[in-house]
């Protein structure tokens, strides 16, 4: 592509059903803004695209599961993943969400044109359908038994036990998630996306015309076209979504990957009115940036897409990353398996860009990659500390020490000198090229030279020995220290962004523009700096050990609650349910069972009267702790006796993923005797 004459950039939009974690940022955007900033540094015409993605099924069923609306959901998790990416220097130019109305109108409109222009195929076919709760069910809201593995809870779409994709025909006893009924299968109409009549077109545009993408993504979108492309349905029968635009689509939304990647451009219609000029003008770059597992959306349906719809232009690169792992083990939100973003906020205070730096120079950018908290105190103490920082602290706290903070006028230029200057057109030639090919791990390297030339560049001169003997050498010597100083400052900006500023703000000069560089000589003598501050802290064992202890509690309580949930049993109609009497009863007196050490004798009253009750509940209840307590009571159970002591009725309780027991207890006080309905 010739000089383009703007950039649209735009990033992965995160679910907004939960927060954002290392590897989103590892994968997607640490790196886009990293590009972002290196852009506008350039003075280049840019625009970063960022949103919550707030439709599709996991949503809705988080909702169900809280019992609150996926509106309630999004509105807690949008703004929590909008703050934290705010504190933690990712720089949209906006964040925007596509729950938003110019998002719905503008989903719906692109929908429109392309049905309209008659590409979407239209196929009735039978889905499965809750007759009890009136709604077909996505693959989500079906489960069953795996016909792989024989895992009771496997999803209409993937067994997680195995691992192995499904469809919910597969399902051994496939059970609504919502109602618990088998499903019946009912007729629906879908709106189908012609992928497999788009597949020579985008066998040339991917796999002819840009070849230069990352081999990872090339080689994914090669083996998705090599195993065929076929028709893809682009609406569902749910109501959270953007609502179908057709007469006869009642209770149909857009799929959500449909629709969430035309977030992008409802968003740039937010931010601004010339949004067009990045969509449609060819001299526009488009990038997105991506997670590895969205490759298919962004490099073969999206594209089509805005292909079909005939106004826009195609990206020109999508540099996926691969994953990130966490200690070895794969990132899992349901698992509670990562490093949260609003929590390493919380945890680390203004040490952003140590993590932007740990992730940066440890990217999964051609494949998985692990972060360690061992990792993350090594890379701080020994590079943020000992190389950047290092160097700037002595390169400024001579400088204050020898010249009270004048930077001094330089003498004579040995070949040293120039041969510094030789270095560091070197390095920012590497640093560009590095980042406009999306390798960012190479640039930071690349922009971490500076300062280790810095450093040698003391070492070998050591003023601190000239200060007596050869004045003039010295002031050369710190005024090119100086130099290096602002060129680190500019030159790592898009990776370290908070530390570019504290470094500038030392210096006590404006920052400059990335080209402003090859002048060399950007910082004047005469200038006063001010007062050195350490750039970087160490980070000590007790911190990394407390985040070690964190995950180790999150390892044991996942192995706890691995415990597979009972299925569900057989349905039961109200009135198997009508004679069980259950009521509310308070326990007067409690007391252990001679030689039974799971037992607990109780005395309770029912309203109806006072009994006594034998309960397995010792191991988790001392006596003298529950008197008093309201309970719920099984009121009509056959007597029975056990250990000599006749029992009449059973305590409910509930047993918990770990096996404790728990009492099932009113959420306030009422009446002994009070029916449970
Ligand atoms: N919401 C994120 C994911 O798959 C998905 C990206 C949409 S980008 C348009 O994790
Ligand atoms: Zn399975």
């Amino acid at each position: 592509m010739k000089e383009p004459k703007r950039y649209l950039v735009t990033s992965a939009l995160p679910y907004a059903n939960g927060p954002v974690h290392i590897g989103h940022l590892a994968g997607v955007y640490v790196p886009a803004d990293i590009y972002c900033r290196y852009l506008r540094l350039k003075g280049k015409d840019v625009i970063f695209i960022g949103g919550s993605d707030e439709h599709g099924v996991p949503i809705t069923l988080k909702a169900k599961k809280e019992c609150i609306t996926p509106q309630e959901i999004v509105d807690r998790y949008h703004e929590i993943i909008k703050k934290s990416f705010k504190d933690f220097g990712i720089s949209f130019d906006i964040y925007s969400r596509t729950s938003s109305k110019i998002h719905h109108e503008t989903a719906a409109e692109f929908f429109m044109t392309l049905y309209d222009k008659g590409e979407f195929v239209e196929k009735t076919s039978l889905q499965f359908y809750d007759e009890h709760e009136q709604q077909f069910l996505a693959d989500r809201y079906i489960m069953g038994t795996c016909p792989k593995c024989g895992a009771e809870n496997a999803y209409g779409d993937q067994c997680e036990k195995c691992g192995s994709s499904l469809s919910p025909e597969e399902l051994v006893n496939p059970r609504s998630v919502i109602s618990g009924n088998s499903p019946i299968k009912k007729e629906t109409k879908h709106w189908y996306l012609p992928l497999d009549k788009y597949e020579d077109e985008l066998r040339k545009w991917i796999l002819e015309e840009h070849k230069e993408w990352k081999p990872n993504v090339y080689g994914q979108c090669k083996s998705w076209l090599d195993s065929g492309l076929f028709p893809r349905a682009v609406t569902r029968d749910l109501n959270w979504g953007v609502k179908v635009p057709l007469e006869e689509a009642k209770n149909k939304v857009l799929y959500v990957w449909f629709d969430a990647p035309i977030g992008y451009i409802s968003a740039t219609k937010e931010l601004t009115p010339n949004w067009e000029k990045y969509w449609k003008d060819k001299d526009t770059k488009m990038v997105c940036f991506i997670g590895k597992d969205n490759i298919v959306f962004h490099c073969i349906i999206f594209p089509s897409m805005l292909k079909h719809e005939g106004t826009y232009i195609l990206p020109d690169n999508i540099p996926a990353n691969e994953f990130l792992n966490l200690e070895n083990d794969k990132i899992s939100t349901s698992r509670n398996w990562a490093v949260w973003l609003h929590e390493y906020l919380e945890e680390f205070p203004n040490k952003q860009d140590v993590l932007r730096y740990v992730l940066a120079s440890n990217a999964p950018e051609t494949k998985d990659n692990d972060f360690t908290w061992k990792d993350f105190q090594t890379k701080n103490n020994s590079e943020l500390v000992a190389i950047y920082g290092n160097f700037v602290n002595r390169a400024l706290s001579l400088t204050q020490k020898y010249y009270d903070g004048i930077i001094p006028q330089p003498t004579e230029i040995t070949e040293y000198e120039q041969l510094i200057k030789q270095e560091i057109i070197t390095i920012k030639q590497n640093i560009e090229k590095n980042i406009e090919n999306y390798k960012f791990r190479e640039a930071l390297k690349e922009a971490m030279n500076i300062c280790r030339l810095g450093n040698k560049y003391l070492a070998d001169t050591e003023p601190w020995k000239l200060q007596k003997t050869d004045v003039a050498r010295v002031q050369t010597i710190l005024y090119y220290s100086l130099q290096l100083c602002v060129i680190a400052a500019t030159l790592t900006e898009p990776f370290l962004p908070f530390t570019s500023k504290k470094l500038f703000q030392l210096l006590n000069i404006k920052k400059i523009n990335w080209d402003e560089t090859e002048k060399f000589h950007v910082i004047k003598s005469g200038h006063k700096i001010n007062m050195p501050e350490l750039l970087f802290e160490r980070i000590e064992n007790e911190q990394i050990d407390f985040q070690i202890e964190k995950l180790q509690k999150v390892k044991e309580q996942n192995e706890k609650s691995n415990k597979k949930v009972e299925p569900q049993k057989n349905s039961i109609n109200y009135e198997d349910f009508e004679i069980q009497d259950i009521r509310v009863g308070t326990i007067l007196e409690a007391e252990k069972v001679i030689k039974a050490d799971k037992l607990l004798k109780l005395l309770v009253d029912v309203g109806i009267d006072k009994r006594t009750i034998v309960s397995g509940i010792a191991k988790y209840y001392k006596p003298e702790e529950i008197i008093g307590k309201q309970v719920c009571v099984l009121v009509n159970l056959a007597p029975r006796t056990l250990k000599g002591i006749e029992s009449k009725g059973m305590i409910l309780m509930t047993e918990d993923s770990d096996g404790s027991l728990k009492f099932i207890s009113p959420e306030n006080i009422c009446s002994n005797g009070s029916s449970v309905k």
